[in-house]
């Protein structure tokens, strides 16, 4: 169902920070674009946006990647229609609570653990066989410096994301000889709604995290991002970490 010869995205989370970055920056870029999240009005408004200001379409797609019956049916519809993207980004994901591990909520846990391991996984596994029918394709995990190291209360959030980490050399290893490149991007602190959402709506607790040092944007991750796509179809990079410059790793941060 392809109707046109542009090359196509699919960025799961586009309704908010990094993935509505990144949305944006393809569609300039001369992508059509796939758009998915949970919240359908947000959806819309992209959709509207991206469409007035740039020549693409704009697919939306409604689902929340941890459940399993809405991948398969939403996601598993649309692609058995459609194909697969050129360009998979899996970013949807969430930190939920910022507690010691002995203090932890189980529907924190299970939250991330669901969205940002088994949604990846699942996404991936109904993406990745039309891309290696076709003999090419990029897949693009967002993983976070928390996939290489863990920082007090960041349990379960630094466990799914080193879960990312793994998953992402696995599909590498075992997608050798497909022309399918797998590239993982490990940002630092960035300013979008994740510390809102980490902190379940707690306003000052979020600003605080971005207080004192200039922290990257979302912007600053889709353009990154976008460089990945541009090397001829021998090259994968395979690995990016990237980080403010007042921000060394995940324990420090030089604020003013
Ligand atoms: P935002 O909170 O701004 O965006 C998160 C996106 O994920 C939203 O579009 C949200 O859409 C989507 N999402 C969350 N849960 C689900 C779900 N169950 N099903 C479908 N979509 C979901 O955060 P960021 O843009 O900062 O985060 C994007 C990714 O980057 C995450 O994986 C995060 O862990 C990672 N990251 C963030 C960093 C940061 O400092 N900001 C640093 C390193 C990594 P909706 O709610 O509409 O479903
Ligand atoms: C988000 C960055 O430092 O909160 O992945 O883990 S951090």
């Amino acid at each position: 169902m392809k109707s046109s010869s542009r090359k196509s995205i699919l960025i799961t989370g586009a309704t908010s920070g990094f993935g509505k970055a990144i949305a944006q920056k393809f569609a300039g870029e001369g992508y059509d674009v796939i758009a998915t999240g949970r919240r359908a009005d947000r959806l819309q408004t992209l959709k509207l946006e991206l469409e007035t200001k740039n020549e693409c379409s704009v697919y939306t797609l409604s689902f929340d990647v941890s459940s399993e019956l809405e991948c398969k049916t939403v996601l598993g519809d649309f692609l058995a229609e459609y194909g697969s993207p050129d360009i998979l980004v899996n970013n949807a994901g969430l930190a939920s609570g910022f507690d010691k591990f002995q203090d932890g909520l189980w529907s924190d846990w299970m939250a991330m653990i669901d969205t940002n391991v088994k949604g990846l996984m699942m996404v991936s596994r109904l993406v990745v066989p039309g891309m290696i029918e076709s003999g090419q394709g990029h897949i693009i995990n967002i993983g976070s410096t928390a996939s290489r190291e863990v920082y007090e209360k960041g349990n379960v959030y630094c466990a799914s994301k080193h879960a990312v980490e793994a998953l992402t050399k696995g599909m590498r290893i075992d997608l050798l000889g497909t022309g399918v490149k797998v590239t993982q991007i490990s940002p630092g602190a960035a300013d979008t709604e994740f510390s809102l959402v980490r902190f379940h709506g707690d306003e000052d607790k979020a600003k605080s995290v971005y207080k004192g040092y200039q922290p990257m944007t979302a912007k600053d991750i889709a353009d990154v991002t976008f460089y990945t796509t541009t090397l001829p179809a021998h090259l994968c990079i395979n690995d990016v970490v990237l980080t403010s410059v007042a921000q060394a790793n995940s324990y420090y941060i030089r604020r003013d």
